[in-house]
Order: structure tokens, then C-alpha cells, then sequence
């Protein structure tokens, strides 16, 4: 396994519209195994293979407390169960050190290949939900940030640039 390099906002590879996975070879569960393992790593609960400059749609996610239940969604299609829109303060890997709340859909159902290149469909809500939404998103070349206002994005943005100046 492998640790993977995250792409970090505003990095324009993060824009990337990610093609769907035609079929679900080695190759693809070597990928999703070394997103899993940096996702652990970072620490983080979900991770886009566009973030990792990889673009397929494949993500994975943890949400469960003690970091048991890897989830794997290849070429997933999500739908919106209940309108009703909920807050949370989500943070993103490829946006360190940041934390603002955004409003989405509390409630979805999900169809999408497992790492076995079976396909499943789930309900899921809270914070799952979420970050299913968010990870979907990286796949769509999407952030949080995109949601916040243009002089928060614009904070966020000038800060990053410089710590990213400072490390190169
Ligand atoms: C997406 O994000 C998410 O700023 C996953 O310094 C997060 O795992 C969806 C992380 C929250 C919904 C709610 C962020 C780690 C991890 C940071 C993550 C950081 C270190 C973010
Ligand atoms: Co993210």
C-alpha cells in the first residue's frame, strides 16, 4: 500500500470532471485501497480520487466512530430523498486547517459498485449523507468553498497559496 499525495485548493486539477470507471479492475482496488490508507492517515473520513489527481469516480469514506466501516463507491449516482436541507462544518483534505458550514440534503439514497464491482444501493443520512455529497462533488470538480461566500473563499484561498509558497 501506499500513501497518495493530496491536491490542495486552489490547485486547478481540482476542477477535473472525473470519468465513471469502465470496469473494476486490480487496478481500481489498488487505488481505492491506497485512498483508504491515506484517508487513515491524514486523519479524515472521505476522500475523492480527484483529490488524489486520479480521475475515475471512485471514493471512500469512514464515518464510524472507531474507523471500522471503510465504505467504497464507484460511479456513484445520488439521489435526494428529502429536500429538507441540514447545516454541518465541513472541512476537506484539499482545503487544511478550514471548517465552515454549508446546507445540503439531510437525506439520500445512493446506487454505486462496491470494490468487489458489485452494485448496492443504500440510504443514507446525517453526517453520512454529508460526505457522501461533499465526496460526489470532489467527482463533479467541486468544493465546499464553492458554496461559501467570494470574500470567504477569497480568505481562504490567500492563506493557502501562502502556506503552500512557504513550503516550496
Ligand atoms: C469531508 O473531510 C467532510 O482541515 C471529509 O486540517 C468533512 O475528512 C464531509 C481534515 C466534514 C463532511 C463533514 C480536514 C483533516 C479532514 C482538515 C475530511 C485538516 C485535517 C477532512
Ligand atoms: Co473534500
Amino acid at each position: 500500500m501506499a500513501l497518495l499525495e493530496i491536491l490542495e485548493f486552489p490547485d486547478p486539477r481540482l476542477r477535473t470532471e472525473a470519468r465513471p470507471v469502465a470496469d473494476v479492475s486490480d487496478d481500481t482496488r489498488t487505488l481505492i485501497d491506497n485512498m483508504l490508507e491515506t484517508m487513515y492517515a491524514a486523519p479524515g473520513i472521505g476522500l475523492a480520487a480527484t483529490q488524489v489527481n486520479v480521475h475515475q469516480r471512485v471514493l471512500v469514506m469512514d464515518v464510524s466512530d472507531d474507523k471500522s466501516k471503510p465504505l467504497v463507491f464507484i460511479n456513484p449516482e445520488v439521489t435526494v430523498l428529502d429536500p429538507e436541507q441540514g447545516e454541518y462544518d465541513e472541512g476537506c483534505l484539499s482545503v487544511p486547517g478550514f471548517y465552515e458550514t454549508v446546507s445540503r440534503p439531510q437525506r439520500v439514497a445512493v446506487t454505486a459498485l462496491g470494490r468487489d464491482g458489485k452494485p448496492f444501493h443504500i440510504q443514507m443520512e446525517g453526517l453520512a449523507a454529508i460526505c457522501l455529497q461533499h465526496e460526489v462533488d470532489h467527482l463533479n470538480g467541486k468544493l465546499f468553498v464553492d458554496y461559501l461566500s467570494v470574500l470567504k473563499r477569497q480568505r481562504i484561498r490567500k492563506k493557502l497559496e501562502k502556506d503552500q509558497r512557504e513550503r516550496a
